[in-house]
């Protein structure tokens, strides 16, 4: 009887543990089916202080030259501690309105360029005050609105929102959202935003942080370092002489485009999953251990001393210590594309500007990131044979080793890394850690085109 008792017992526990598995799997399952396919697309919604900086001018420009990587469901005019109050969207109707004379050279060099007429529509004023005086009660704004809409569709990826100035229009929405559902509904409306902020340039970042410790949470600092010289050629050549959108790409007066590691971040070419925060791409690395303090730019204290300490303490996650090193390792990639895509928006002729190449591992076409298992002392294999380029150019290779994000910490030699095939040896000190090997190639049209994939290797 007693040994009845404790079979029914062990059955039990083995139901539960297999259930939750199953459960954990499927929403993993339907994540990966959606990355698999290529078209695969993350949904952005911006929030910008244009009219501050000039710098947002410019990442408004190089983020409509990418419109086709994104779902962009909204361009939301703000306000920041540099901004403190708003009243039209005139500045950005006029980058928008550039779009629309170069759309037809953008269409005719890649699919999914969204048409002029839609962007206008999801371009709306959010808060018009500053900070945490601009929330409450008859406080929402055509852009906290268009955000619930947004995070509300019925559309199982998550929703990103970029802080480029302050985050109180986000900040309104989870005000409008708490204050109206029930706490279920509060949590599935939390479970599906990604905030990306900018320095933290208001006070409602760390109220968002300390009221809501489940939301998925980045305050990035280390937005300055990656960008070629101020004013200098690459903008001169690349960007300011071409065309119509490069006549509103404005001069830098304190520092070029410290608001584009925000979509650089969700950027789909292959490097790194975004939800993944500490894989690094193109956006910087962060550490899943959220920290505490994680301080808004000196301005916000001046404008209300204990703005943010009241919400002491509260966190977010940060970048990990590389700091803006981990935008700047993959420099050669985010430049090209950027002067490409500003090649496109001056000619609808396909021949005269070049694309990018399509990296394929293993066999696989997508541009998610790939995990396997693996023994010590096991070769693995790395092909990317299949890869290849829309413009015919001859493709380079590069297969190496990225350390910072990977458990293992020595290193790892690649055999014939600058080749197609390539292989290495999981290391006998590698038991239990991951190996993160980056598949990098170019092409060798003007300017060079990188695509890039990444395989985790889990050593058992
Ligand atoms: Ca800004
Ligand atoms: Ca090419």
């Amino acid at each position: 009887m007693k040994n009845n008792h404790q079979f029914l017992y062990i059955f039990i526990i083995l139901v539960v543990i297999i259930s939750c598995s199953t459960l954990k799997s499927s929403t993993k399952n339907e994540q990966i089916a959606y990355q698999k396919n290529s078209s695969y697309k993350p949904r952005i919604i911006n929030t910008t202080d244009l009219g501050a900086d000039p710098d947002d001018e410019q990442s408004m420009v190089r983020q409509l030259v990418s419109a086709n990587e994104y779902d962009i469901e909204g361009l939301i005019v703000a306000t920041g501690c540099w901004k403190k109050t708003q009243k039209t969207t005139a500045m950005l109707d006029k980058i928008v309105d550039t779009y629309t004379d170069v759309y037809p050279n953008l269409k005719a060099h890649a699919k999914g360029f969204p048409t002029p007429e839609y962007l206008k529509s999801i371009s709306v004023m959010g808060q018009t005050g500053y900070g945490m005086s601009d929330i409450g009660a008859g406080k929402d704004s055509p852009g906290s609105n268009l955000i619930i809409a947004s995070v509300d569709k019925d559309d199982p990826r998550p929703v990103w929102v970029m802080g480029w100035g302050g985050m109180n229009t986000i900040a309104q929405a989870i005000w409008n959202v708490k204050e109206s559902r029930t706490p279920e509904e509060l949590k599935k409306f939390l479970s599906k935003l990604r905030l990306y902020d900018v320095l933290g340039q208001d006070d409602s970042g760390a109220w968002i942080a300390k009221n809501f410790p489940e939301v998925f949470y980045i305050r990035a600092t280390g937005v300055y370092g990656w960008q070629p010289t101020k004013n200098g050629v690459y903008y001169q050549e690349n960007i300011q002489n071409h065309g119509p959108l490069g006549a509103v790409y404005p001069d830098t007066k304190y520092a070029p485009e410290g608001d584009t590691p925000a979509f650089m971040h969700v950027y789909p070419n292959g490097l790194n999953d975004p939800d993944q925060i500490d894989q690094g791409g193109w956006g910087g690395r962060f550490s899943f251990t959220k920290k505490a303090a994680i301080r808004s730019m000196s301005e916000v204290p001046k404008i209300k001393e204990d703005g943010e300490t009241r919400y002491d303490p509260y966190y977010m996650y940060g970048n990990t210590s590389e700091g803006s090193e981990a935008i700047k390792k993959w420099h050669n990639g985010y430049n090209n594309d950027f002067a490409a895509r500003m090649d496109w928006s001056v000619t609808s002729n396909y021949k005269d500007a070049n694309h990018h190449p399509i990296a394929i591992l293993n066999g696989d076409k997508s541009r998610q990131v790939l995990e396997t298992i693996a023994s010590v002392g096991e070769i693995i294999k790395l092909n990317a044979n299949g890869s290849i380029d829309p413009d015919d150019n001859a493709l380079a290779y590069s297969w190496f080793f990225y350390k910072e994000p990977s458990s293992y910490i020595n290193e790892i030699t690649i055999e014939n890394n600058t080749s197609s095939l390539a292989s290495f040896k999981i290391p006998n000190d590698a038991v239990g850690k991951n190996i993160h090997i980056i598949l990098e190639l170019h092409d060798d049209g003007n300017p060079n085109l990188y695509a890039y994939r990444r395989l985790i290797i889990n050593v058992k």
